[in-house]
């Protein structure tokens, strides 16, 4: 164990003697291959964790099955209740959540701490949501009849979450699925490991301290084959999966083959408009947050940047000195604005896609190189280039690298932004930058972006949970968080209750012998 892991798992009560366990279910435990967790910033082993058998994963979705059983009965409200006190003990281990966040996916300290403030966030709508779980009722058009729509607890939720977001969105799916009544069995990316420990310890400590069976909130750590487990698992009625677009549509196969239900969080490839007529003091900064933030490994990350020709020789100039100022550094330095790409396949992704933008005869403003340091580590350098052509053909605009390299396009009129903006694959965020009514106007109606987010003067990236997170399109369709995203973890029945002495059928319909 390095020293600086042994700190930050010390102040997060998780033992360690050799390997850490990887598996809750009620009980702390795990008898599958050992798996590493790597440190991006220095490639250096930070743990050995104990991941889940077979045995250990369906033992897990039993006892979670069990735990549902007895959750569903729990009133909303006291349920609410837990997720107030879940909500305390996480934002009382922000710092040191927020430092393992950083120290095992490489996200720089305050976007780690940001990510559990993320997860605090949520709660703290799902606990307002355990007294709003409403239904609705509808009139009948039979007299002395009355329509009920009524949620109910749904089951088990498979959560599957990625490595770049290895605290929040686990926070939006257990939030919302736990306030509904619905155990979760959570298999996190198995590069970070250790996040969903110390969460799961967290959360597994306040349902033990209210008698509430911890299998409620499952952990089942490991690769593939753990993953696939939980994926074709008939006794999960939804799985919740954040991923790649070619892992996503494996999932969404395989559980519509088994009539279950998903929610789909795949790639996004987010652009931003700038107008000639946009506050460019306020839409640099944010291109720059969007693009070279978090490395460009979020899904909302800004990968494509289409500017109206006035402003775009400018726009250019002034992104090419920000990103001069960023020096790739150790993501728990305070000063550090970009870390390291949280793996070594990042960092081809990232040489091949420099390759391919040299290929089509690109102009390369700024990058296109990786970072040496001293200490080992993912670093590459922000890139900002601009291919010869908008062809959304070509896959430097057509599919998502998950690196930060944004590509400039330059146009002269709105609709040929927009178009460019809605002919690639996926759909998750999109954001204009404009003082015009008129352009909101068009950007946000049915000839506008047809992503799940689109944004005006806002960047694509870092949302609130409020509203409802997800994308179109080969996104996924998927909402998360806020909205009614919560809709999607219970059941519906229609219940049509007779309160009269007749029985007569609807639409009038004479079926008297
Ligand atoms: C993700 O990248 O998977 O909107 C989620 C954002 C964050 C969530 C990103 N609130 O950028």
């Amino acid at each position: 164990l390095s020293t600086r892991a042994a700190s930050v798992l010390d102040k997060l009560d998780i033992d360690y003697n050799g390997e850490v366990a990887g598996v809750y279910d009620g009980q702390w435990k795990g008898s599958g291959d050992i798996m590493t967790s790597v440190c991006p910033s220095t490639g250096e082993v930070l743990a050995r964790i104990r991941t889940a058998s077979p045995e250990n994963v369906q033992e897990a979705i039993a006892k979670s099955r069990e735990a549902y059983k007895t959750l569903r009965n729990v009133p909303a409200p006291r349920r609410g209740e837990i997720l107030r006190q879940i909500r305390e003990a996480l934002a009382s281990k922000r710092e040191a959540l927020g430092d393992l966040v950083s120290l095992e996916m490489g996200k720089i300290k305050t976007e780690g701490s940001g990510e559990v403030q993320e997860f605090v966030d949520i709660c703290d709508y799902a606990v307002g949501l355990s007294r709003m779980l409403n239904g609705r009722i509808v009139p009948s058009e039979r007299p002395g009849h009355t329509i009920y729509e009524v949620p109910n607890p749904l089951g088990v939720v498979g959560v599957l979450s990625a490595f770049n977001f290895p605290v929040a969105v686990y926070g939006w799916n257990f939030s919302l699925s736990f306030a509904a009544g619905n155990a979760t069995i959570w298999k996190p990316s198995p590069s970070t490991p250790l996040c969903s420990i110390a969460v799961t310890r967290i959360i597994a400590k306040v349902l033990e301290a209210n008698s509430i069976d911890g299998a409620a909130a499952s952990l089942v750590t490991g690769g593939k084959d753990v993953g696939v487990a939980v994926v074709d698992s008939p006794k999960i009625e939804l799985i919740s999966f954040t991923g790649s677009e070619s892992v996503g549509r494996v999932v969404g196969q395989a559980v519509a083959g088994r009539f279950g239900k998903t929610i789909l969080e795949l790639g996004g490839n987010n652009a931003c408009i700038i107008m000639d007529d946009a506050d460019l003091d306020m839409a640099i900064p944010a291109v720059f947050f969007g693009a070279v933030g978090t490395a460009g490994q979020r899904c909302t990350s800004t990968r494509r940047l289409y500017l109206q020709r006035g402003i775009a020789d400018k726009v250019i100039e002034r992104l090419v000195k920000l990103y001069a100022s960023v020096k790739p550094n150790d993501p728990l330095i305070h000063s550090t604005l970009v870390g390291p790409l949280h793996t070594q396949a990042a960092v081809q992704t990232y040489n091949d896609t420099i390759d391919h933008l040299r290929s089509i005869g690109a102009e390369i403003f700024t990058g296109a190189n990786i970072v040496a340091q001293e200490t080992g580590g993912n670093f590459v350098a922000p890139t900002l280039a601009r291919p010869k052509t908008v062809n959304t053909q070509d896959k430097i605009w057509a599919t998502e690298a998950f690196v930060p390299i944004l590509n400039v396009g330059v146009f002269d009129e709105l609709d040929e932004a927009i178009k460019w903006n809605n002919e690639v694959p996926q759909g998750l965020s999109s954001s204009l930058w404009t003082r015009d009514l008129r352009n909101v106007g068009k950007w946000i109606g049915p000839n506008g972006s047809d992503a799940g987010i689109v944004n005006v003067n806002v960047g694509t990236s870092g949302a609130e949970i409020g509203a409802a997170f997800g994308g179109n399109k080969s996104t996924g369709w998927g909402r998360e968080s806020g909205g009614d995203a919560w809709k999607q973890y219970v059941r519906w029945s229609a219940c049509t209750v007779n309160y009269s002495d007749a029985a007569p059928l609807a639409q009038g319909v004479n079926f008297a012998a």
